[in-house]
């Protein structure tokens, strides 16, 4: 089977890279980007810093007043917004230029979902040439990470900042994560991670020990995908402004089953329930996609795009059907969840 492959691009200080490159001058000197600093007395936070700047212990969201005091003699500048929008439109251009889907996270972030390439060798020979392009034609550097999941792509590249690249294969996953404090997992935050430590569980390794249960107990509804993430496992699309449109219905089976009448059953009801929502919003579908989750966490997706545009639910049930079928006939282990999606809206 080819292996999902994801991209995740971040530009290296953006805004003050930016500034940087716009005033060479600055060149060598820690820049702060961020609300005017008032000899100390300033109000207001750090938009970011370059790495320079970084040394002195100055960071994103710190109070503009502690960052003076940190670093006097760096130059201080306020946000030019609109520059760093066209800059980001450039940037994005480029990125998307080599047609596969894209999903912009903010200016100067991005996932590329380019698993059609085949093969992760081809994918960082793909990376390096959207760096390069991006260096040659706006001077400026970004970090690359490429991963199995949007999860893995975007943790590889904070470990290669600034203006590098890291590749993380699928078998490599788990243990790439394993020594990650707790806190970088998406889904924990400062307040989970702090009544997870006093438990003893620090690092990812030691929730990677614990049961499905145990997580469910931790976690809650959460459980299910928490006890996935932490083994470097994430599903979550990447997510075009196409597929952000869509509608969808999701079913887990009380217990994993493989019994076609309860399926089908399913599948049905989900595509009636799909069906009626696009009724209801007017909307008409050109894609079709089911989602099957077996036993073991293992999760595919299958999707159809028509030749026109539809809106009936004959047409959805019978090629959400189809699309079933072919999971049903590929894999023979028992199935615990399924997801019937219309994306490619009008
Ligand atoms: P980031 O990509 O988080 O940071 P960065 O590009 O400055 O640095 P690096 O990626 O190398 O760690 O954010 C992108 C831009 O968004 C950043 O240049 C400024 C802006 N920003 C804020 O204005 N406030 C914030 O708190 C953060 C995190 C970012
Ligand atoms: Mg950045």
């Amino acid at each position: 089977m080819r292996p999902r492959i994801i991209i995740h691009i971040d530009m290296d200080y953006f805004f003050a890279q930016v500034e940087e490159r716009d005033n060479p001058r600055f060149k060598g000197k820690p820049i702060v980007v961020g609300a005017e600093p008032q000899e100390g007395h300033g109000r207001g936070v750090v938009s970011t810093a370059n790495y320079i700047a970084r040394k002195y212990g100055i960071h994103s969201a710190l109070p503009i007043s502690q960052a003076y005091k940190l670093c006097p003699q760096a130059i201080f500048l306020p946000p030019d917004i609109e520059r760093y929008v066209e800059v980001s439109n450039k940037i994005m251009e480029i990125v998307r230029k080599h047609a596969f889907p894209v999903e912009q996270l903010s200016l100067d972030e991005a996932y590329v979902d380019v698993s059609s390439i085949g093969t992760f060798a081809k994918a960082e020979k793909l990376a390096l040439d959207m760096k390069e392009e991006i260096l040659q034609n706006e001077q400026l550097t970004c970090t690359v990470g490429v991963g199995p999941n949007k999860m893995i792509a975007k943790i590889a590249c904070s470990f290669a900042k600034p203006d590098g690249l890291k590749v993380v294969l699928e078998k490599d996953a788990k243990a790439f994560v394993g020594p990650l404090d707790i806190e970088r997992m998406p889904g924990i935050g400062e307040k989970t991670a702090s009544s997870l430590r006093k438990l003893g569980l620090r690092i990812v390794f030691d929730l990677q020990q614990l049961s499905l249960e145990r997580m469910k107990e931790l976690f809650g509804n959460g459980g299910e995908d928490m006890y996935q993430r932490v083994r470097g496992i994430d599903d979550t699309f990447v997510q075009t402004e196409h597929e952000v449109k869509s509608i969808g219905k999701d079913h887990t089976f009380q217990v994993d089953t493989r019994d076609p009448e309860q399926i089908v059953a399913v599948c049905n009801e989900l595509c009636s329930q799909v069906g009626e929502e696009v009724e209801n919003t007017g909307v008409a579908f050109k894609t079709i996609t089911v989602v099957c989750r077996f036993s073991g966490f293992e999760t595919h997706t299958k999707s159809k795009t028509l030749a026109t545009y539809a809106r009936s639910k004959g047409v959805l049930t019978r090629e959400a059907m189809k699309l079933l079928l072919q999971f049903i006939v590929s894999n023979l282990k028992p199935i615990r969840l399924i997801g019937v999606r219309v994306s490619h809206l009008s």
